[in-house]
């Protein structure tokens, strides 16, 4: 087995038990607005996946390979094309085949090994037989009428939490190309490209490199060239390899490169598993698992999870947790030890007289959503419109170099339009996301100015009450807080403002979970290019037939960049309407907490202070241990010193 994840089930297995203490922690401490924050934290961890997507053209081996990485056959693997089915794999008890539709109202449907097999690998039409056209129109339909195929197994390589995602193979000009390269590998935690070592690096799959990766994916491809059994020596091994280098180091920098045989990889595991290969009624020869170049890559591909982006799936909450503690002791924990060790004068009267004070707060949450939401109606007309215009002129575009070249042949014209095509829609799916975040932001920066202030004058208030800190440098401190950029202050939208710059490339926030649902919409445009084509060629003039399905196809991707530019806008809007709802209500919780202790301590008596003083010591330097162990995780994981490490 040399794929693991061992490492980082032991930093996750950590980070979780110290959550788990700070939980306990803050229950004693009676602080409800955190153990509800940390929970949050904590079920997100737990929800915490890593996505392996495997992408490439047809017949180059992705399924194939994906089995070859689980040891097992569960995905079909074709001499023909298999049509386009996005599959997710994961682990499950008992395997399981799941199919999603994508109209929401139809509900998902389990469906046996076999049907599933027959859907993604129908038979292909024979040419001019009208019965078998239909039929295979027929099955095409059922396909493009499926968001995903989700299946289940009980397989080593996926069970901590390890998904694969088998995505359909794509030519130029297929817009199932656009989505995949903007949506999919974004979110994915790794991309792997598959090539051909017999058929290097197609024209197409260099436009595909160079047109459409997102340069901020780059370092997360893998670029594995397969069919290795199929070169028959070293020396050709080394020629393709040293090819490859070459034409890849131009755009890729210095690019991860593998050289496997998905098929003999495959045979290898299933042999080492006991399983007996027979060809024709004999027992099969099967290559020793290191020259089939998949351990290598295992090895690579589980230190780039581990370590690349296991830092960033615990990173995040660790630090969010550490921000919460800080919170707590550097400052609630003093109001409540200030509020014990002087002897304040109607200490109780005054918590009765603050109480009034968060109701108000509580208003001017509810006033800041309302004006949030009139700032996001504005926000959304201006953006539509840019959308489309840009949309329209996109396609123009791309009709303007048909028009120029239409006397050219069929395949010189589909890579020119491309690649007029490809550079133009990654920027604009760069300047879209951009431009909601920015947008999102800017309703958000007009509308909630009044409630930050307040709460933070609150929380200053609420401290007045229990008087300023001794220390002369202390107060000063406190005085800067109270300044236009204090880390109080910013930090309230805070965690908003970083979700909006992150939520694209992440699965697990909220944001995030409003943006999926139209990164997966795959298969609506998918399937139609098959459809088309099948019909289309047979008739008279075929540039004018290319035209007319660019058009249509133009048409249609249009259409489903704006509903999906809705959806998104829609549900980006709503998560971050929830974010200031929930961010407004634990402030106020908070406070409330902080107000129940002061209400508590004014009614103690002397021998009572002591030992109430006595407990606090105690959980402050429980959250001390707690702080220096989170500290600690986070340091190791920005450390070098891993095993195996790349310079
Ligand atoms: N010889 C050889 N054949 C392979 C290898 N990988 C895949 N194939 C064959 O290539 C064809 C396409 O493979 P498949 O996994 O369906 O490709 P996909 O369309 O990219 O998913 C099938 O006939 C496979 O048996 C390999 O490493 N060596
Ligand atoms: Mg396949």
């Amino acid at each position: 087995m040399t794929f693991t994840l061992e490492s980082f089930d032991r930093n996750k297995r950590e980070a979780i038990e110290q959550f788990d203490q700070l939980l306990l922690t803050y229950q004693d401490m009676g602080m409800a607005a955190e153990v509800a924050a940390i929970s949050e934290i904590k079920k997100q961890l737990l929800e915490e996946r890593f996505l392996i997507t495997v992408v490439g053209e047809f017949s180059r081996g992705k399924s194939m390979f994906i089995n070859a990485l689980l040891g097992k056959k569960v995905l079909p693997s074709n001499a023909v094309p298999t049509t386009t089915v996005l599959n997710i794999i994961e682990y499950a008890k008992d395997p399981y085949y799941r199919l999603h539709y994508l109209d929401p109202a139809r509900p998902s449907e389990i469906i046996s090994e076999k049907s599933f097999m027959e859907l993604v690998a129908p038979m292909e039409s024979i040419k001019g037989n009208t019965d078998s056209e239909l039929e295979y129109e027929r099955a095409l339909g059922k396909i493009k009428s499926i968001r995903h195929a989700e299946i289940g197994y009980p397989l080593e390589f996926c069970r901590h939490g390890v998904q694969l995602l088998d995505t359909p193979g794509t030519n130029e000009l297929d817009p199932v190309r656009e989505q995949i390269t903007n949506r999919i590998i974004p979110q994915s935690d790794a991309a792997i490209l598959i090539l051909s070592a017999v058929k290097i690096l197609s024209d197409s799959e260099m436009s595909f490199i160079r047109d459409r990766l997102l340069a901020s994916d780059i370092q997360k491809v893998f670029i594995v060239i397969n069919f290795k059994d199929q070169l028959g020596s070293k020396e050709n091994e080394e020629k393709i390899l040293a090819y490859a280098r070459t034409h890849l180091e131009s755009v890729l920098g210095n690019p991860r490169l593998y050289m496997v045989s998905a098929k003999e990889a495959l045979n290898a595991k299933r042999a080492a598993a006991g399983e007996t290969l027979v060809i024709r009624g004999r027992p099969m020869a099967t290559w020793p698992m290191n020259e089939t170049g998949l351990p290598e890559l295992e090895m690579e591909l589980s230190d780039f999870l581990q370590y690349d982006r296991g830092a960033v799936k615990l990173g995040k909450p660790v630090r969010q947790a550490l921000r919460s503690i800080a919170e707590i002791s550097d400052r609630q924990l003093k109001v409540e030890k200030r509020a014990l060790t002087r002897n304040i004068a109607n200490l109780k009267e005054k918590v009765q007289a603050f109480r009034p004070k968060l109701s108000k707060a509580v208003d001017s949450g509810n006033a800041a959503l309302r004006k949030f939401e009139q700032e996001m109606k504005k926000e959304e007309e201006s953006i539509f419109r840019w959308y489309e215009q840009e949309l329209q002129a996109l396609y123009a575009g791309g009709m303007a170099i048909f028009d120029v070249n239409r006397h050219r042949n069929t395949d010189f014209i589909n890579r020119a339009v491309e690649s007029e095509i490809a550079p133009r829609e990654r920027e604009l799916h760069l300047e879209r996301k951009q431009r909601i975040a920015d947008s999102v932001k800017a309703a958000l920066e007009r509308s909630g100015g009044e409630l930050i202030q307040m709460m933070q004058g609150l929380q200053t208030e609420l401290e007045e009450i229990v008087g300023q800190e001794e220390t002369p440098s202390a107060g000063k401190q406190e005085l800067a807080l109270l300044g236009n950029n204090s880390p109080q202050e910013s930090s309230f939208f805070e965690d908003i403002f970083n979700e909006l710059e992150t939520a694209w490339e992440s699965r697990t926030s909220v944001i995030a979970k409003a943006i999926i649902g139209t990164g997966m919409v795959l298969t609506a445009v998918a399937g139609s290019l098959a459809f088309l084509f099948n019909r289309l060629f047979r008739q008279e003039d075929p540039k004018e037939k290319l035209k007319k399905q660019l058009a249509e196809q133009f048409n249609q991707s249009r259409k489903a960049k704006i509903s999906g530019f809705d959806m998104e806008w829609n549900g980006v809007h709503q998560a971050v309407r929830e974010s200031i709802r929930k961010n407004v209500n634990h402030k106020v919780r908070q406070i409330e907490d902080q107000l129940r202790k002061l209400e508590t301590s004014a009614g103690l008596e002397q021998h009572e202070i002591e030992s109430k003083l006595d407990l606090l010591g105690r959980q402050e330097r429980k959250l001390q241990q707690i702080r220096t162990n989170l500290e600690k995780l986070v340091g190791g994981l920005s450390d070098s010193s891993r095993v195996g490490a790349k310079v």
